[in-house]
């Protein structure tokens, strides 16, 4: 697909989640492009929201829309969080973290009553492929990428390290099973998080394909 169409389409995915949101509402706002067309769509329909965001490009650019951000631990709890993905697969897991802030987003998804995954539709994919991004602890970095290398090829990504220090890397082995490769991946020491996502936190998928927006 074009890079121009997704783009239609994840604007188009992301104003029909912006209507799901209530006033009164406490908000997870996540990280990416897709979620950079949410937040105008969110701002322009001037409700009385509390936010919190993901990382700190989804915080500034919230702020600049006016929408009122707060700082996590301020909210007891989060009404929705809407956010993009990399993958979702038909068994409802998906893969997060082309961004790198999945640890974050992860976070923010499971405190949320509902978590709305928002997507173009070529990322709806029968099954998981790699990369898997991960965030590792910068403490022991060496050590744990040879515990990592016993589950498949892993590499570091060349990016900036995530706002809590973090250091971001692929795995670019099989994804097999998601939940258990998304176990073995937590057991290894010194994984802060990885971005598989499982079905059971997605609360609904919105997709917008060529025109028209689906609720799966
Ligand atoms: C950020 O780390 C990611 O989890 C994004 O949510 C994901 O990569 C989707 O990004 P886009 O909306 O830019 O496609």
């Amino acid at each position: 697909m074009g890079a121009g169409r997704a783009d239609a389409e994840k604007k188009m995915a992301a104003e029909a989640a912006a209507e799901l949101v209530e006033d009164g509402m406490s908000v997870g706002l996540g990280t990416g492009s897709t979620v950079a067309h949410l937040l105008p769509a969110l701002a322009a329909r001037d409700l009385d929201l509390r936010c919190v965001a993901t990382s700190p490009q989804t915080e500034h650019q919230a702020r600049e829309l006016g929408l009122a951000v707060e700082d996590f631990d301020a909210l007891v709890r989060l009404d929705i969080a809407i956010d993009g993905a990399d993958q979702v697969a038909a068994d409802g897991w998906a893969i997060k973290g082309g961004g790198g802030a999945h640890t974050r987003e992860k976070i923010v998804a499971a405190a949320a009553e509902r978590f709305v995954v928002i997507v173009d539709s070529g990322k709806l994919v029968d099954e998981l492929t790699p990369p898997v991004p991960l965030e590792l602890l910068e403490f022991g970095l060496s050590a744990t990428l040879r515990g990592l290398g016993g589950l498949g090829d892993v590499r570091r990504r060349d990016a900036p390290p995530s706002p809590d220090g973090g250091l971001i890397a692929d795995y670019f082995g099989a994804v097999g099973d998601p939940a258990e490769l998304a176990a073995r991946l937590s057991a290894v020491p010194g994984v802060v998080d990885h971005g598989l996502f499982p079905a059971a936190m997605v609360s609904e998928v919105v997709v917008a394909r060529e025109g028209s927006v689906e609720r799966l």
